[in-house]
């Protein structure tokens, strides 16, 4: 049990224990059924305290969600350091090899309402709060390392055009519409993020199989007081990998959890969910060697350029107890920063600075959410900061000012040696003025480089999402806009693509960026890929042998995959094996489809889930005892990704750990 999940025994109640009911009082309870009366058939008294305090709880169940990323799941886990960093930072957790920093993840989709959907086209919110000895330290980031706009006093607008639209609350979840096309084509600094928001970066596989992002440019300063300047990644060990758009809609419809679903029991499994963390580093002396300004949020440093280092790993393998109580009670806040981390002049993280405390009072209902267990530091903890709505703690001593004369002038501030947290002494000069600086103006070569950097699946991807998403705004003049000021500054392929699909005018002049750099990194393609935990559906028909489909799951599983069986009805195989049915599941929740066939026919969904798989690019295994499978579809054995396992498994392997058949 890591060092967080021990703290948070001092507030578990476990619920599974055989106890008497009682009160919120903790007077016990003799009825639970029925209301106090007067007479049988007679009105509901006021006397009754237990039906009025259960009435009242159930009343205030609910907090304002979140105004993003309402809809998230946490997850307990630890880091551990690769090798001290004490060279850029003197932060005990990028020092200390011999630490296991518990951590809580919360990863969270933005727009959608908290009971939205898993997998809409969307940024994905990924939170780390790392409970260390100096304090609390979040890195509150993104799968996408880039963000819409330079200077968060934009955020409330980008956030109100994406959301639902005012006067009639659709679509939800959702960037394909008026507002949020209105707002990106007037904001072009958003258009590096609109790339990647139309990449499959925005409908990832699993939670596991996505990378995240600190996005900003922090500041790593070592005991010298020598700064770096730094940017945190987090690699997937899985690597990298998207569901095909027309999957994720279906998937949506089939298992609106799919993904929190895939966590929870990859987790419960026993499967380590598992992302290296990776930083970017710069010397503060070398500040202004990129062709753009490193304090650009809508800018990512090219890993070929600036390699990125691997520190540490982390590990996700407890799933939480109480999803009320950690999920949506976790409070996170970018400047929740230990001695060693600082902030850079990234006008978008300054504005953070003050927004997450902010939402936290309205959300959490006061000024002590510090103290909702999830949120309590594990290290030491002494202010005068008492009273406040929700004060759970009974703090002694007379005095709750500094400095003072009556208490000894307890709790005292430590001096930087005693760990006292210093503010980097950057040299800072200016005039008052609302402006942006010059450096910032450049809003399309890092666009046109994410995009030469694609395969041709990939680019191709991008192209759809853009026809899709501007083929649902409904009024053409945002569709022209779009392609005005945010395409066609960027490639004119992609801008007659788009415009042939979406009935708009091409533009006369190509504007085109001519950027001719690309970074390999960027693609999705250039990630690891492996078998571990695939899961592969394995249709049957009623009479295919029990003795062969035990063997094959054998293989399966000993290769890492998972394995469901799907038939007609729910069938036992074996002892313990229980099958799915094509009414339960679905080809679209499964990475690989395998059909077994006796001598029976085709069961007319096992038909359908196999062209739907063909349709995704999926790998398809077949195995018949008796007859052609092909004759009721529309491919054939000699199509690519389509093998014939009792002659090649291990091609039909290798397909399913390419995770798709993209060239077929
Ligand atoms: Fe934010 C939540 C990530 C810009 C204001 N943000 C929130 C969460 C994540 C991010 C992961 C959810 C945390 C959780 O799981 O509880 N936000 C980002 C990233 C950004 C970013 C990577 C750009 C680099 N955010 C941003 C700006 C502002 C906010 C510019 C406002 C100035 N974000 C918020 C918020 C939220 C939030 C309103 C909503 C709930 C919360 O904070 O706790 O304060």
């Amino acid at each position: 049990m890591n060092k967080k999940k021990e703290d948070l025994q001092k507030n578990t109640i476990d619920n599974t224990k055989k106890a008497h009911m009682t009160t919120n009082q903790g007077l016990k309870v003799s009825n639970d059924e029925f209301s106090l009366k007067a007479g049988e058939r007679g009105p509901t008294l006021m006397e009754d305290f237990h039906f009025r305090e259960k009435m009242t709880h159930f009343d205030h169940e609910r907090i304002p969600e979140r105004v993003v990323h309402a809809r998230g799941f946490g997850v307990h886990g630890e880091f551990e350091l690769y090798e001290s960093l004490e060279k850029y930072t003197k932060a005990g957790l990028f020092t200390d090899t011999s630490r296991r920093t518990p951590v809580f993840v919360r990863f969270s989709t933005v727009a959608g309402n908290r009971g939205s959907m898993d997998i809409p086209r969307d940024v994905r919110g990924f939170a780390t709060k790392f409970y260390t000895e100096e304090g609390n330290f979040d890195l509150v980031g993104n799968n996408m390392p880039v963000f819409f706009m330079q200077d968060a006093i934009k955020f409330p607008d980008m956030v109100h055009a994406v959301k639902p639209e005012p006067h009639n609350e659709m679509p939800q979840a959702a960037s394909a519409h008026d507002t949020f096309w209105d707002w990106v084509s007037q904001n072009t600094e958003s258009a590096h993020m609109v790339m990647w928001l139309m990449s499959d970066r925005a409908i990832p596989r699993s939670l596991r199989m996505m990378e995240g992002f600190g996005v900003h440019t922090f500041r790593l300063v070592n005991a010298e007081g020598k700064s770096h300047f730094v940017k945190f990644h987090w690699k997937p060990k899985l690597g990298t990998h998207q569901v095909v758009w027309d999957e994720a809609q279906l998937i949506n419809g089939k298992n609106m959890d799919f993904h929190r679903q895939d966590l929870w029991e990859n987790i419960n499994k026993g499967n380590a969910v598992e992302f290296e963390l990776g930083m970017q580093l710069i010397p503060e002396e070398d500040e202004f060697n990129m062709d753009f300004d490193i304090l650009d949020p809508t800018k990512i440093w090219p890993e070929e350029d600036v390699p990125v280092q691997i520190v540490g790993k982390m590990t996700l393998n407890q799933n939480v107890d109480d999803y009320f109580a950690e999920t949506e009670q976790v409070a996170f806040h970018p400047g929740h920063v230990v001695p060693g981390i600082d902030f850079s002049n990234d006008p978008l993280l300054q504005g953070r600075l003050f927004s997450y405390t902010d939402t936290q009072l309205i959300r959490l209902g006061g000024p002590n959410f510090h103290q909702i267990p999830i949120n309590r530091p594990i290290c030491p903890f002494a202010n005068n900061q008492r009273e406040g709505y929700n004060q759970m703690n009974v703090t002694k001593g007379q005095t709750s000012y500094h400095k003072n004369y009556l208490n000894n002038n307890q709790p005292e501030p430590a001096s930087p040696e005693e760990g006292g947290y210093e503010h980097y002494d950057e040299k800072v000069e200016g005039r008052k003025i609302r402006a942006r600086s010059e450096s910032f103006k450049d809003h399309f070569s890092q666009a046109k480089m994410f995009l030469n950097s694609m395969t041709a699946h990939e680019k191709q991807h991008i192209f759809d999402a853009f026809s899709f998403e501007l083929g649902k705004c409904k009024d053409l003049g945002v569709r022209q806009n779009a392609v005005n000021n945010l395409l066609n500054p960027i490639d004119r392929e992609m801008t007659e693509y788009v415009v042939d699909k979406i009935g708009v005018e091409l533009p006369d002049t190509i504007e085109e960026s001519n950027y001719e750099k690309s970074s390999p990194a960027l693609s999705m393609a250039n990630t690891p890929s492996s078998l571990e935990t695939r899961e592969i559906g394995i249709m049957i028909t009623p009479d295919v042998p029990t003795e062969k489909m035990l063997t094959l799951q054998q293989k399966l599983e000993d290769k890492g995959t998972a394995v469901t069986f799907i038939s007609d009805k729910i069938r036992k195989i074996g002892d313990d094996v229980m099958t799915e049915t094509f009414d339960t599941v679905h080809s679209v929740l499964f990475d690989a489809v395998i059909i077994l066939k006796g001598h029976e026919n085709l069961h007319p969904e096992a038909v359908e889930n196999l062209e739907i798989a063909f349709k995704h690019k999926k790998a398809i295994g077949f195995s018949t005892d008796d007859g052609d499978i092909f004759k009721a579809l529309s491919f054939t054995a000699d199509d690519k990704g389509v093998t014939n396992i009792d002659e090649n498994l291990k091609q039909y392997l290798e397909d399913v750990k390419s995770h798709r058949v993209w060239d077929r």
